[in-house]
């Protein structure tokens, strides 16, 4: 079973990754990402799909043409884990 981050640990994860925010009333953390169209969005989600397969580890994700937005929490542990901080430096490799 994998911990959850301690408050601390989860600012610093978040001061330390680009344009991820908390969410609002829940341990996750949120980006929006906006691309040139539809078909680069899509090419990013297959990319983000294949690395959270490899993890094991899978994104909430929405997707309205051109713009994705990804929210990322553990469920197992009903909150952030470094699972999460890792998962989102792999995302944040591909943009
Ligand atoms: N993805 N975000 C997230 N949180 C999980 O707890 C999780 C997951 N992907 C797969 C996964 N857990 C599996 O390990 C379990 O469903 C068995």
């Amino acid at each position: 079973m994998i911990a959850r981050l301690t408050a601390n640990e989860r600012d610093e994860a978040l001061a330390a990754l680009v344009g991820w925010a908390p969410v609002k009333d829940r341990d996750a953390m949120t980006r929006t990402f906006m691309f040139a169209d539809f078909k680069e969005a899509f090419a990013f989600m297959t990319r983000v799909a294949l690395a959270a397969e490899k993890m094991d580890h899978h994104p909430e994700w929405s997707n309205i043409y051109k713009t994705v937005t990804i929210t990322l929490s553990t469920h197992e542990a009903n909150g952030l884990t470094r699972r999460d901080i890792d998962l989102a430096k792999i995302i944040d490799g591909f943009v």
